[in-house]
């Protein structure tokens, strides 16, 4: 029976005894039990009711459990919803009431906190192993019957952040992921003999999909970091032959002594993306080692679109031409395309685009044109040549070391203290983040805040990496003629906050 994501990326893999997963102890899981770990756990998944269609909510670490988890989704036809562990209670609570799952995999040391806050069944999963869910599990078959799937059936849901606070859940087909994972691995020549050094989570497009899928399609091996960690990344560089990172992972790594060309001689590629590398990353890496950073470009709804090339150059401060199949236009307000060179809205058509944002059709309807063009909220130009620069966005969006923050939904919880009159939430250029979260706020006449009373707050409801780094009190927000505050203004005077002290 077909299921054409599985087929692809794991069934050819059943049985093999190839290495997939090099961990840090210098134990390795092969292919094959890892296949056989994913078919426990979809007969587990199945034993809880869980039918083709029916979403499974995940919030644990890193580890090979986690992300056999995802292979036995797509085994039992299930719908993959990762969550990072950064995120609060509520901020889970919303998830998996808005995805309607029917089952939330967490941490043992989570289970009280998220039992109080959500509505769905939980079990557990821990990073060693252990955990209810890992219990029903050992004593489930090896093999599992895969679910009959079509392409156009949805393998995740993956939640982004909204322009009005509240998340959105990007609905991703087989296809959209497949499409993706073929083109790819065949664009940066990916084969079975690769390694690819895995420091990112997978609960995000990057981790999960670009790395992962590119791996499994090749049949290659990853060595698999629960997280970024210059040691460890040193200590499994040897066996690497790419890397996949944002832009701080380099970075970090161009702060390290021991990034040389002697210590990156066997690489073959070193790949960027997430946010914006900046072109003096991109020299400064190559002097150092010799490698050319691939950067490529994309979204949690668009999955990759644009890569530079493999063979060809690989120019700083570009995100390269679009993939094969996939079209991209620049476009004004009303998606007329503009002149060649100009600045504007860019715009994206092909396999690789979602099927729309789940339970939320207008929203759909506002970002994805009849057409089938998706609206990408990033400015953009092409040169006369094909590759495409991203200037800047659109959209009221902080990157954060790769993580993506709308300012909205802290501006909510900032405005929800007391003594807050008012807030406004912008990104500020970070050494180490890229951008950074600065929370500007009006207090309420007679009152005087405490900043640290408000930071301490609001750990309760917002995940760490959403949380302001720093706090800044004015008597009033700038505005325009429109009563629209202008953050332009803010930015540029606080510009420089991070420059001296990190
Ligand atoms: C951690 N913190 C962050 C943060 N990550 N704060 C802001 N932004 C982040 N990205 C918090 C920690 O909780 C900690 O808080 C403090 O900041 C410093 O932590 P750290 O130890 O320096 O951070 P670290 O754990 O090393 O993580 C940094 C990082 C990580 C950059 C390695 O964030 C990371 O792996 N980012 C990758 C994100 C990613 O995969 N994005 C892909 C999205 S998909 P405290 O209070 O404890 O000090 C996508 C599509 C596409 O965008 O095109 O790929
Ligand atoms: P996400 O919603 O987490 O998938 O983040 C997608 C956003 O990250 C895009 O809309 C871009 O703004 C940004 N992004 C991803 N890759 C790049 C890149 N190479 N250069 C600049 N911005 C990028």
């Amino acid at each position: 029976m077909p299921n054409p994501l599985f087929d692809a990326l794991f069934a050819q893999h059943i049985g093999a005894n190839t290495p997939f997963l090099h961990l840090p102890a210098g134990s390795i899981w092969t292919h094959d039990r890892f296949l056989r770990r994913a078919a426990q756990f979809a007969n587990t998944l199945t034993d809880h009711g869980l039918k083709p269609g029916d979403r499974l909510a995940v919030q644990i670490s890193k580890s090979p459990d986690a992300l056999a988890l995802y292979a036995a989704c797509v085994q039992a036809g299930v719908v993959f919803l990762p969550l990072n562990p950064a995120y609060t209670p509520p901020e889970v609570a919303y998830f998996v009431d808005d995805s309607d799952a029917g089952l939330l995999i967490c941490a043992d040391d989570d289970r009280v906190a998220l039992q109080g806050a959500v509505g769905a069944p939980i079990e557990t999963l821990n990073a060693d192993g252990t955990g209810t869910f890992a219990q029903s599990a050992q004593d489930q078959p090896e093999t599992f019957s895969t679910a009959t799937r079509s392409s156009d059936d949805l393998a995740a849901l993956l939640y982004t952040s909204g322009t009005t606070g509240r998340s959105k859940g990007a609905m991703l087909t087989q296809a959209n992921l497949l499409s993706n994972a073929e083109t790819l691995a065949e664009l940066w020549q990916f084969t079975a003999d690769d390694c690819l050094l895995h420091a990112l989570p997978i609960f995000h497009t990057h981790g999960l999909f670009v790395a992962t899928n590119v791996t499994l399609i090749a049949g290659g091996a990853m060595a698999f970091l629960p997280k970024f960690d210059p040691d460890a990344i040193f200590a499994a560089l040897p066996r690497a032959t790419a890397m996949m990172g944002v832009p701080t992972f380099y970075t970090r790594l161009l702060d390290d002594p021991r990034l040389s060309a002697k210590t990156t001689t066997h690489m073959r590629l070193f790949i960027s993306g997430s946010a914006p590398l900046l072109a003096d990353t991109h020299t400064a890496f190559e002097a150092r080692t010799g490698h050319r950073i691939l950067e490529r470009y994309g979204m949690t709804e668009t999955n990759m679109t644009t890569s530079n090339p493999y063979a060809g150059e690989r120019r700083p401060g570009t995100v390269g031409p679009p993939l094969p199949g996939v079209e991209v236009k620049i476009c004004d307000d009303n998606g007329n395309s503009l002149p060649s060179g100009e600045i504007g809205m860019l715009e994206v058509r092909g396999p690789n685009v979602f099927s729309g944002y789940w339970q939320m059709p207008d929203k759909t309807a506002a970002e994805i044109r009849p057409d089938g063009f998706f609206i990408t909220g990033d400015l953009a130009r092409i040169d006369p040549d094909g590759y495409v620069q991203i200037v800047g966005r659109d959209k009221d969006l902080i990157i954060s070391g790769g993580f993506n923050i709308y300012p909205k939904e802290v501006e909510l919880a900032l405005d929800a203290q007391p003594g807050v009159l008012e807030s406004a939430v912008i990104g500020i250029p970070h050494p180490d983040m890229g951008e950074a979260v600065v929370g500007i706020l009006v207090a309420e006449p007679g009152t005087t805040l405490d900043t640290a009373e408000i930071s301490t707050a609001l750990s309760a409801s917002l995940a760490r990496f959403k949380q302001p780094r720093r706090l800044i009190v004015v008597d009033a927000l700038p505005r325009n003629t429109m009563g629209k505050v202008q953050k332009n203004i803010l930015r540029d005077a606080h510009n420089k906050l991070f420059d001296t002290h990190p």
